[in-house]
């Protein structure tokens, strides 16, 4: 059961939603355990790989280069930088690094060639790569793919009648390609949204309802709570009520039983009860390590004795879907096999010394 049937109709995922909290937890826990392993959360690292400076005007993100926020730009990391934070990562108990990119879109350029050696340098890590690159052809998914992307995340982060609200420089409709782009390539989807930006009730449940629609649905929900920014259009919006978090999460536990269930942006401004009500209810997922792409995230160590207090336990790689395998990639073996041959044209020539 990939969506849950009874939940298709707005009416009855909003009745779901507005169900007492109590009795609304303990649906959700029971659909998860009959799904899920519910000791198990996976520990995912995220790691900005290019930061800030992005044209894009998303009203709750302080990479858009139009706000004045506190975030430097930064260009492309290197390959070699992120080998050395993804190893770090898996040394911390994460199986999975999503790789973010304040980008509006990938370009067919050197960059994206570096990302593609990224994603197969990762891979070879054993851990679950996760790219987030804003929109995508269906060859550029493809091409990540065959170097071994295990994931891609786009989130649709509200309705389509909030949406407009929020962004204006893409749509909706945009958003959607991208997503059925990874698909058609054979990544699995992470998708999903923000509450506490203003919306309404109906606006969380038309997420949902987006991804009802959906042939197939997300494999993955992330679902975050706006970390309002100093200079970003959102930064007055007063901070959610923890239950609305505990709300959203079992809610989506119940409408898509298969899926992952991601804990978020906004575990700072949670309460260790708080975020274990969210398990509870069906949370099987948390970005570990202390910087989200560019906001805080709690400590190291505060996450470690969560897990042991609560006796969680990290899930290991790749437990639900086989590793990619990574294939050559074409453009990178070209480049490699030009550098081969520029470096033999000029080794130096033995001259004899008379
Ligand atoms: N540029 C790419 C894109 O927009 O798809 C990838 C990076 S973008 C930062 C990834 C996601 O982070 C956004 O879709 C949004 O859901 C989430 N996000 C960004 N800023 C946030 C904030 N202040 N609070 C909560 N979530 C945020
Ligand atoms: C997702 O849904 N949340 C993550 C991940 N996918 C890429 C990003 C949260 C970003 C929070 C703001 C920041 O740190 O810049
Ligand atoms: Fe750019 Fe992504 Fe931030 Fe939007 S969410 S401004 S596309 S980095």
């Amino acid at each position: 059961m990939k969506v849950n049937p009874e939940y298709r109709s707005k009416e009855a995922l909003l009745a779901l939603y507005n169900t007492p909290l109590l009795e609304l937890v303990y649906q959700a826990a029971t659909i998860h355990r009959e799904y899920h392993n519910p000791r198990e959360v996976q520990m995912s690292s995220l790691l900005s790989i290019k930061t800030g400076g992005c044209p894009e005007d998303c009203g709750y993100c302080p990479q858009a280069a139009r706000y004045q926020t506190d975030v430097d730009v930064h260009k492309l990391m290197s390959v070699e930088s992120v080998i050395e934070q993804a190893k770090n990562a898996k040394s911390n108990g994460s199986s999975r690094l999503c790789m973010g990119a304040a980008w509006r879109e990938v370009r067919d350029n050197r960059d994206f060639d570096k990302v593609v050696e990224m994603v197969q340098a990762v891979n070879d890590l054993d851990m679950e790569v996760c790219c987030t690159l804003g929109m995508m052809s269906e060859d550029q998914a493809l091409r990540l793919k065959k170097a071994g992307l295990f994931a891609y995340n786009h989130n649709l982060d509200s309705s389509k009648e909030f949406y407009k609200d929020v962004i204006s420089t893409r749509e909706y409709e945009d958003r959607l390609k991208t997503i059925d782009n990874a698909r058609k390539a054979g990544i699995s989807v992470c998708s999903g949204g923000i509450i506490g930006m203003g919306e309404a009730v109906e606006d969380r449940i038309g997420l949902l309802l987006s991804y009802m629609e959906m042939e197939t649905p997300p494999e993955s929900i992330p679902i975050n709570a706006l970390v309002a920014v100093e200079g970003t259009p959102l930064e007055e919006q007063k901070p959610i009520e923890q239950w609305e978090m505990i709300r959203m999460v079992a809610t989506t536990r119940i409408a898509f039983p298969e899926s992952v269930v991601r804990l978020s942006a906004g575990r700072t401004k949670m309460s260790m009860e708080a975020q274990a009500m969210c398990f509870m209810a069906g949370a099987g997922s948390i970005f570990a390590g202390d910087k989200l792409l560019t906001t805080p995230n709690p400590e190291f160590n505060e996450d470690q004795e969560m897990f042991h207090i609560l006796g969680l336990e990290p899930k290991e790689a790749f437990a639900d879907g086989e590793k990619p395998v990574t294939e050559p990639d074409p453009i990178l073996e070209a480049k490699k096999e030009k550098e081969a041959m520029a470096r033999k044209d000029f080794e130096p020539r033995k001259v004899s010394v008379v």
